[in-house]
């Protein structure tokens, strides 16, 4: 039987953007649902989701009162997912970053593994259209990452993911407390500090097509004292602990 999967995407003005996501990855994926998490959009984009919902009983809407961060926003659809039986559930922004036509090779490393993040940085770089400082602040930001926590994988601020069901309900969402780029961070350390298995995709970034960015200096500097604040909470420790541990040296 396949498996239930749904693909979760927040928006904030995303008006341009989510027309052209949802048929994207209904190409690539037709069975699976789709759930927008909007924040009470100003653009209207809360408003265009409705019209899409009532059009397709693939896909579904969350509305937020105010802007409250992707962390929330992806929180909010994970609960609402697990609610509803989803066996897979994937993060991917809405702007066209996040290419769709991945998804098939997501679902594949999914059979074997718990965790599947796609990245940008294995076996080369794939990622197009940004200016070279911010692929730089990029490159660096995961290589901090995993010098500080010993998280090992090669992107971990990426946000396109892919959760089995067991992986979240495993997590204590209400726990989890960072919003911006710490929200990648810290919900995949946890999952591997609990000795989740997780593999590694190659995917190819785009720059956003339409829109407009959301990443202010708040995000990184939440970013950065969150990175220091979970590797305190294992007190430095770089390897998942106590079964955990057995549980990832078996694997
Ligand atoms: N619901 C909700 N979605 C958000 C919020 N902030 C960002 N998003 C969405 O999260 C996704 C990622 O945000 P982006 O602004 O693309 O951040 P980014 O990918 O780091 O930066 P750019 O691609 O340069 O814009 C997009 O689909 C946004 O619309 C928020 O506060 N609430
Ligand atoms: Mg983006």
């Amino acid at each position: 039987m396949q498996a239930k999967t749904l693909v979760i995407i927040p928006t904030y003005d995303e008006r341009e953007n989510v027309g052209p996501i949802s048929t994207a990855v209904h190409k690539h994926a037709p069975e699976a649902h789709i759930l927008f998490v909007d924040d009470n959009s100003p653009d209207g984009t809360g408003e265009l989701l409705d019209k899409m919902a009532a059009a397709d009983d693939r896909i579904f809407v969350l509305h937020g009162k105010e802007k409250a961060g992707l962390g929330r926003a992806y929180i909010s659809g994970f609960k609402w997912g697990l609610e509803r039986g989803y066996d897979l559930l994937f993060e991917m922004d809405a702007d066209g970053s996040h290419d769709p036509a991945c998804i098939p090779v997501f679902l594949d490393e999914a059979s074997r593994g718990d965790l599947v993040l796609g990245t940008r940085y294995k076996c080369g770089i794939r990622v197009i259209n940004w200016p070279l400082n911010r692929l730089l602040i990029s490159m660096f930001a995961g290589k901090f990452v995993r010098f500080v926590t010993g998280l090992p994988v090669s992107d971990p601020t990426g946000g396109y993911k892919c959760f089995t069901r067991r992986v979240l309900e495993s997590i204590d969402l209400d726990a989890i407390r960072s919003n911006g780029y710490s929200f990648q961070i810290e919900m995949s350390y946890t999952a591997w500090m609990a000795g989740w298995r997780i593999g590694e995709v190659p995917i190819v970034f785009e720059d956003r097509r339409a829109g407009y960015s959301k990443l202010s200096k708040a995000i990184a500097r939440e970013a950065f004292w969150m990175v220091w604040r979970l590797a305190w909470r294992n007190r430095f420790r770089r390897r998942p602990r106590g079964r955990a541990a057995e549980d990832w040296a078996a694997r």
